[in-house]
This record gives C-alpha cells, sequence and structure tokens, in this order.
C-alpha cells in the first residue's frame, strides 16, 4: 500500500459542476447511470487527464457526449478511471454494476437489514460510482432513484424532492435536487421500508423546516429524544454561532450495521441507531446524552463541514475538530459545564494521551497516511477541538464568534484548510496566532514541568513553567506551543486575588483570583506579588490546554485543592491525584491496611459539600484502569494485574471507610420518580449509583440490595450498575440469574442486547474468555454488525484488562481472531479493534506475546491497507 503525503497536495485538473445519477436498485445488483458535466481547471494542461477513481465496479458503458468511447481513449483499472484527450469541457458518461448485497465493509452502497444505504465518508463513493472522489471537487447533484415499490417505499437522497412517480412492474421513482455544491463524501441515498416521525422547526428568519426521523416501525416510539435534539441544536447554533438551516428538509435515518456514530451527509443524515432511538430500558443516562451530542454534531457539520468543507483529507480535523468543539459547547449550554468539561478532560487523558504516545501517534493535521480511515481518531476529534477551544480561550468568545463569521463568510461553498480557519481567527481578532499553529503538525503531548518559590519576606510567588513534548515516531525534535494555562492560588481563606508582575494591583476586580497564562517558551518564569501567605498553586484550570503537568504537591496541597478551590476541574483532578497515589501505594505494597487520612478528610469533604452530584459522582469514583495503566506506562510499564488489585483494595477500605455516608447518600439521593432523562435526575442517579457500587463491595448486604435494584429499576442505567455491581461482588449463580433475567426481558431489543454483551466481556470473574467465545455463538450476536462486534469484542479487549492480558497470551489470540476474519470482511472494524494490542509496548509481562500475535497477523496473505497500516506502524 502507498504512502500519501500532504507535501503532495495537487488541485484537481478537472472540476465536476453538475452531477446527474440514476439508480436502478434491484436484489441482487444495482445499476449506478452517472453523467458527469465536467471542467477543465485553467492551471490544467490541454492534455489533461481526467482521473475517476472508482473499486469493485463492473463498466457496463461508456461515453463522451453522447458518444461511446473507444477503448484507446481511456485506462481502467482496479482503482481508476482515466480518460485522456478530452475537450475542455463536456459530458462523461458511465454505468457501473455494483452489488450492494454483498458488500460487508459498510462502505459504498450496502444493505443493512434489507435497507439500503450509502457510507461515502471518506472514500466511499468510489464505490458507488466513477467519480473524483476527492473532497476539493464539489458539485451539485441530481439523483434518480428506482427501486421496487413495495420492499422500498421510502427513496431518499440529498436536497428537496423534485418529482415521484410509479413505474411498471411494481417499481416507483423517486427524485431529488440538492443545489449545494458538496463533495462526493456527502453524498448519500437510502431506500427501504422505513416509517417515519415529523416535527418542524422555525428558522431565526421565518422558514419552515420539516424534520424527518425515519426508523423502522418497531422503534417508532424511541425517537423523541433524538428530536428534541435535534430542535434544540438547531437553536442553539442560530443563537450561539449564528448558523442558520439552509433546506426545506432535514433528515435522519437510522440504520443498524454502520462503521461508526452517524454521518452528516447534506439534508440526509444517517445514524446508528445506537445513536438515535432511546427509552428507557435500552438506553442508560450517558447515551441520551450521547445520543443529544451526536444528533447536535451531525446538525453542526451542515456548516462547518458541509457549507464550508476541507480541501484534502490532511485537514479532516478542519471540520471535526472545529464540530467536536462545537458539539461541547452545546452540551456545556444544555447540562453542567464543569462536568461536561471533567468528563471530556478524563476521554483526552486516559484515551487521546494513549494514542499521542502510541506507534499510531499523529498531529491533529497529519502530515501522511496509508488509509485515511485509520484517522478518525481522538486525536483529529478531541485534541482538534481541544485546540479550538485553546483559540477560544486566547482570543475570548467576542473575537472567537467573529472569526468564525469571518471563516464561514469568506469560505461559504468552498473546500479550504486549517490555515484558512487559523487566518480567519487572526485577522478577526488581530492577534498573531503563527506559533500557535504549531497544534496542527506536532504530534505528542506537552509535559508542563512546573515549580515554584515563595519570597516570604516580599510576598512574592514564582511559578517556573518549563516544557518539553516527547519525540513520537517520524517527529524527534519539537518545538515550543503556545500552552493557555488557566490558574489560580489558593490560600487559607480562598482564592487569592493576583498581580502578575508588571501588571497595576487591581483589587477591585472580583474577578482576579483567575488568571490565563501564556506559557510559550521552553523555559519561563511568572511573578505574583503582593501575597499575604505562601500559596497553593491551582493548575490547568478547566483543563484549560491538553497537556499534561508534573508539579510536586504534597497531599495536604491536594487536600486544600479537593476542598476549597473555585474550579471543580481542579477539585476534581486533585481528588483523582490523592488517589492516584493512594493505588500506587497499594501496588508497591499489596497489603497496606489503613486508608490514608488524607485521603480520607478528601473524600469526606467531597461527600459532605454541595456540589452537582453528577460531578460530586465523578470526583468519588476510582480513576479507571485505563487511565491508571495510561499512567505506569506513561513512567514505566503497566502492571494491569497490579493495578486491578490495588483498585479492590482501595475501593475496599472506602467502602468499609465511609459506609455510612454511602447509605445515606443512596438513601438521599436514589430516584423514586418515574425515569426521565433529565439533569437534575441524571445526577442523582450517578451519585446514588457510585455510593451504590461502594455499599455492595465486600457486603452481603450490599449485594442484596443492589440484586433488589436490579429488579425494582424502570430504567437500563440502574439496572446495569446493579447487574456489573453483583456480577463483580455476588457469587456466581445470583449473577448468573440476573444475565438470564435480563435476557429474557430484552432478547427483542438488539440495543439492549449490546449492552448484556458488554457486561458479560467486562465481567472479570470466571473464566471470560471461555465466556466471550460462547456468546460469539449465542444468536445475540452477529460476526458481520460493527455495534455487536464493539460490545463484545471491544468490550473484552478495552474493558476487561486481567482477561485480555491473561499470562497465557489467549486474550490476544481470541482478538487477533476476530482481526484476522473482519480483515476481508470489514477492514474499518478490523484496524479499529486492533488498538489494544498496538500498545504492547507499555506492559512488561504481555508485550512479547502481543508483539507474536500482532506478527503472526502481519503475515497473512491479503491484508487490507488498513490493517496492513496499523500492523506495519505498531511493530516499526
Ligand atoms: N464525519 C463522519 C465520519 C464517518 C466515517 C468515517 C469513516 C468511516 C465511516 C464513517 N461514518 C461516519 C462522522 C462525524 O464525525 O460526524
Ligand atoms: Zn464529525
Amino acid at each position: 500500500p502507498k504512502t500519501i503525503f500532504l507535501s503532495e497536495y495537487k488541485a484537481p485538473d478537472y472540476g465536476i459542476s453538475y452531477t446527474e445519477l440514476h439508480f436502478e436498485l434491484f436484489d441482487d445488483h444495482s445499476l449506478v447511470h452517472a453523467r458527469l458535466h465536467f471542467k477543465r481547471s485553467d492551471h490544467a494542461s490541454d492534455t489533461a487527464t481526467l482521473v475517476l477513481n472508482g473499486q469493485e465496479l463492473e463498466l457496463q458503458a461508456l461515453a463522451l457526449d453522447g458518444e461511446t468511447l473507444a477503448s484507446d481513449d481511456y485506462e481502467l483499472s482496479d482503482d481508476f478511471l482515466c480518460v485522456s484527450g478530452l475537450p475542455a469541457s463536456g459530458v462523461l458518461e458511465t454505468t457501473a454494476r455494483i452489488y450492494p448485497q454483498s458488500n460487508t465493509s459498510l462502505e459504498g452502497l450496502y444493505r443493512s437489514r434489507g435497507l439500503f444505504c450509502t457510507q461515502c465518508e471518506a472514500e466511499g463513493f468510489r464505490k458507488i460510482t466513477w467519480f473524483p472522489d476527492r473532497p476539493d471537487v464539489m458539485s451539485t447533484y441530481h439523483v434518480t432513484v428506482d427501486a421496487d415499490a413495495r420492499q422500498c417505499p421510502e427513496l431518499l437522497s440529498n436536497g428537496n424532492l423534485v418529482q415521484s412517480m410509479e413505474l411498471p412492474g411494481d417499481r416507483h421513482r423517486a427524485v431529488w435536487d440538492d443545489p449545494f455544491p458538496k463533495p462526493s463524501y456527502l453524498f448519500a441515498l437510502v431506500a427501504g421500508n422505513l416509517s417515519r416521525v415529523e416535527d418542524t422547526f422555525i428558522t431565526m428568519n421565518g422558514r419552515k423546516v420539516r424534520l424527518i426521523i425515519l426508523v423502522e416501525e418497531k422503534d417508532l416510539d424511541k425517537c423523541a429524544h433524538a428530536m428534541d435534539s435535534l430542535k434544540r441544536s438547531m437553536r442553539w447554533d442560530e443563537e450561539r454561532f449564528g448558523r442558520e438551516y439552509d433546506l426545506d428538509v432535514f433528515h435522519i435515518v437510522a440504520v443498524d450495521d454502520f462503521n461508526m456514530g452517524a454521518m452528516e451527509n447534506k439534508s440526509l443524515n444517517i445514524f446508528n441507531t445506537s445513536c438515535v432511538l432511546a427509552a428507557p430500558d435500552t438506553t442508560t443516562d450517558a447515551g441520551y446524552q450521547r445520543i443529544e451530542s451526536i444528533v447536535a454534531h451531525e446538525y453542526f457539520h451542515n456548516w462547518s463541514g458541509n457549507r464550508v468543507t476541507c480541501r484534502d483529507w490532511f485537514q479532516l480535523s478542519l471540520k471535526e475538530g472545529f464540530t467536536v468543539f462545537r458539539d461541547a459547547e452545546f452540551s456545556a449550554d444544555m447540562g453542567s459545564r464543569s462536568l461536561k468539561r471533567v468528563e471530556d478532560a478524563m476521554v483526552m487523558r486516559t484515551l487521546q494521551f494513549a494514542e499521542d504516545a502510541g506507534p499510531m501517534s499523529h498531529p491533529v493535521r497529519p502530515a501522511s497516511f496509508i488509509e485515511i480511515s485509520n484517522f478518525y481518531t481522538l486525536t483529529v476529534y478531541e485534541k482538534g477541538a481541544e485546540v479550538v477551544r485553546m483559540l477560544h480561550t486566547l482570543l475570548g468568545e467576542e473575537d472567537f464568534r467573529r472569526g468564525s463569521d469571518l471563516y464561514f463568510d469568506r469560505h461559504d461553498g468552498q473546500a479550504v484548510t486549517c490555515d484558512d480557519f487559523v487566518s480567519a481567527m487572526e485577522d478577526a481578532s488581530g492577534k498573531n496566532l503563527s506559533d500557535f499553529k504549531r497544534w496542527y503538525s506536532q504530534a505528542g503531548t506537552p509535559e508542563l514541568t512546573i515549580r515554584d518559590d515563595w519570597d516570604a519576606e516580599q510576598g512574592v510567588y514564582t511559578l517556573s513553567v518549563s516544557q518539553e513534548t516527547p519525540a513520537t515516531p517520524g517527529q524527534s525534535d519539537k518545538e515550543a506551543l503556545v500552552i493557555p494555562l488557566a490558574m489560580g492560588l489558593l490560600g487559607e481563606a480562598g482564592n487569592l486575588r493576583l498581580t502578575l508582575d508588571g501588571e497595576a494591583p487591581d483589587p477591585e476586580s472580583a474577578d482576579n483570583t483567575h488568571r490565563i497564562l501564556i506559557v510559550d517558551k521552553p523555559e519561563q518564569e511568572f511573578r505574583f506579588s503582593g501575597l499575604p501567605e505562601c500559596p497553593t498553586p491551582s493548575l490547568l484550570r478547566g483543563f484549560s490546554a491538553p497537556v499534561r503537568v508534573d508539579y510536586p504537591y504534597t497531599r495536604e496541597q491536594l487536600l486544600a485543592l479537593v476542598s476549597r478551590d473555585d474550579d471543580e476541574f481542579v477539585r476534581w483532578d486533585s481528588l483523582q491525584q490523592l488517589m492516584v497515589s493512594a493505588l500506587q501505594e497499594l501496588q508497591a505494597e499489596p497489603h497496606r491496611v489503613s486508608l490514608d487520612p488524607l485521603l480520607e478528610e478528601a473524600v469526606n469533604a467531597i461527600c459532605s459539600q454541595s456540589l452537582d452530584p453528577a460531578v460530586q459522582a465523578d470526583m468519588l469514583r476510582l480513576p479507571s484502569e485505563t487511565y491508571l495503566a495510561e499512567l505506569a506506562s506513561h513512567s514505566g510499564k503497566a502492571d494491569v494485574h497490579g493495578i486491578f488489585r490495588a483498585r479492590q483494595a482501595l475501593r475496599q477500605a472506602l467502602a468499609e471507610t465511609f459506609r455510612e455516608r454511602w447509605q445515606q447518600l443512596f438513601d438521599s439521593y436514589r430516584v423514586t420518580a418515574p425515569y426521565a432523562a433529565i439533569g437534575e435526575q441524571i445526577g442523582a442517579r450517578a451519585l446514588a449509583n457510585v455510593a451504590l457500587d461502594y455499599l455492595a463491595t465486600g457486603d452481603e448486604q450490599g449485594v442484596s440490595l443492589a440484586a433488589q435494584y436490579y429488579f425494582s429499576a424502570d430504567n437500563l442505567t440502574n439496572r446495569l450498575v446493579a447487574l456489573r455491581t453483583v456480577l463483580r461482588e455476588g457469587d456466581a449463580a445470583l449473577g448468573d440469574s440476573l444475565i438470564d433475567d435480563f435476557y429474557a426481558r430484552f432478547k427483542d431489543e438488539t440495543l439492549a442486547m449490546n449492552h448484556w454483551l458488554s457486561v458479560q466481556a467486562e465481567n472479570t470473574s470466571g473464566d471470560s474468555i471461555a465466556r466471550v467465545r460462547a456468546l460469539m455463538e449465542h444468536p445475540a450476536y452477529d460476526s458481520r454488525n460493527p455495534n455487536k462486534i464493539r460490545a463484545l469484542i471491544g468490550a473484552f479487549a478495552n474493558a476487561n484488562a486481567v482477561h485480555f492480558h491473561k499470562h497465557d497470551g489467549a486474550g490476544y489470540r481470541l482478538l487477533g481472531e476476530v482481526v484476522e476474519t473482519l480483515n476481508e470482511q470489514n477492514p474499518q472494524i478490523a484496524s479499529r479493534l486492533l488498538t489494544p494490542l498496538t500498545r504492547w509496548n507499555n506492559y512488561a509481562q504481555g508485550a512479547t506475546l502481543m508483539r507474536a500475535e500482532l506478527e503472526r497477523l502481519s503475515e497473512l496473505p491479503s491484508l487490507s491497507p488498513d490493517v496492513y497500516e496499523v500492523l506495519s506502524k505498531s511493530l516499526a
């Protein structure tokens, strides 16, 4: 497979101004007739070849301006159709025969439970017809779809419906016209038997938009939350970003077989059912929140992605980073801002930092790739969003909004780059952001080492900050980044007023206890004067930058921050740090029994203060095994078995020490009202459920309480918490009986069954590998459905570390076998599933066997480019 480089980007020689497509859909094949209205670009030579991508297509007809093309005028290969000797403009006509019913890759046109649907991002359109399948070729589309009227009563594509008619032989036709030029990756088609939920939205300029969600009839009662989320997103984008919807109709279609969460095709968003359908029995609180944010994310792409799109796939974060930033702001506005920040920081620190330190490490704007599907990553999405957030922090809301308006005005209808985005921000704010742009090109997580000095006589406190970004594959020398470091100083009676050297003191301002320090050199000092006492620094407030911070906090200082700092992220993080150090001690001394009194005091402080219960719940949860493994591998090698035992011991100690507290919290926060997915209830449930988990730890009465909780639950959140707790703490017979009960209740609800698979895959009691292998044969599993694969195999490899890392390598082999099958069937899912094995270098014990499994896979014949890229980079 070939590596593609950003530095080799060339604008296309031909544009396609107008694309006419005519689909004839049949059960055993489909025909795609295309008429491409091409025009040679000004920069191209008269003899330039028109290069069209095409894969797995059978050529049935090829004509230029109505005349069949002679065979020496074109060249057809597995990947391309190249036509030469063309006039400056004209119409190229092709007919392709394709086989959607046997397309298991879920890219291009495929069938999901009989429904015809498409997934074209990033390079799937080339599996539908020959086309310059690159985002800088933008065209308007006119699409005719013919299919059997009974099997496919709904025929949909992008834009507006301009005609529908019956055809002979029980067939019918719909014609769609999309007036907005778009790249081929935003093309969509859906045909099948679906039922509709409809609503309307009146835009800020009074236009009426029809909102239509299409699902299988059995799921009609699960669409209300998505519809409500959509309407709130549309209003929010008008109010916060001034963005109005631009067509008269907006569709969301739910499909069962989908490689990712959802896809923002112009006016015809296609969603994984798991990201649209919501009901209390089949969706957790987190699931409701995820649906809200994904519906918003896809909707927001209408501007950040569709109206203004990417010039090439290296610029993917232009649309994804910006859109994740937008959806995060939306979620923060809909719920709790600090909660959203804590949860996003957890994802960054646990998963993105690991990606940044692993063999697939890449910058937010990668410089090269083999297979672009491998770059839909936490780095491009989440770190990309953090980069946009830092721009927002540096510019402030007003200038940022001006920059965003300028970006949309300047580039509407264009395919542009991350540089264009930053230029708009520069032009709107008058700030020079050239050094800041290193965030786009430099991979790796920067580490800030912070030390301090207190001059009691002068009342001067000095913070010395140095930054370093570790070497990553292909990038050994790193430059200093521009890092906004939000901070405060905590004194005995609360946060102190701050006067930075060179600044006039401002005792009047209420807001002078908080600063954004701009760290932009390898080493810097910040001096604060006029302080009455030696403070404790409150650092990286609100997770103001995606960096690690190394400051030698004492436990007393952490306790002070947990108890009294103004910033909820810092309070959460400080308690996490106290727990991490307790866990590290337990790992070093497994028989240690006493709980650190300062940790005890910190937990007490959090339990007794009135905080947002959702944030309180996050504060009281133990750091995850994955986070602990990431931290351990940053400074050495991770011992997953030691981490597991230490967490068990700390959970036990906290459970015993605070038994009364847990009971009080459980009693006061247990929700007795009927289930509603509203912030108030979600927060209360989270806190009650954390308390229940501790109550059941090593305690028979607590286990019976959990079992009762399971049976009395009116929602999936509580039922799953109870089930997990019983599986962990109860005897096997009780656990099995709940598993059977869950199956009996929900066997017909495929989304609930995914949770049933995950819970068992993550269960560390008994022989997990045998259990997972048995479940692979169970009717609730489907080896071709990405949701099922993620629910069972993904959950096992990512959330059952002690069995995945079994000493005999059986966990690695299990994952390897699944990847081997998927390599041919669905390469995108295969390469994603491989991720845990690629981290072999983080583990002392498993490394050799993990590598051996990667090596075995790399010797397989016919590796897909997706899997090849991950394997070759992991073994380099
Ligand atoms: N922009 C969408 C990306 C996507 C995708 C990418 C590769 C393979 C399958 C895919 N399905 C959707 C999703 C988003 O970020 O909004
Ligand atoms: Zn997106």
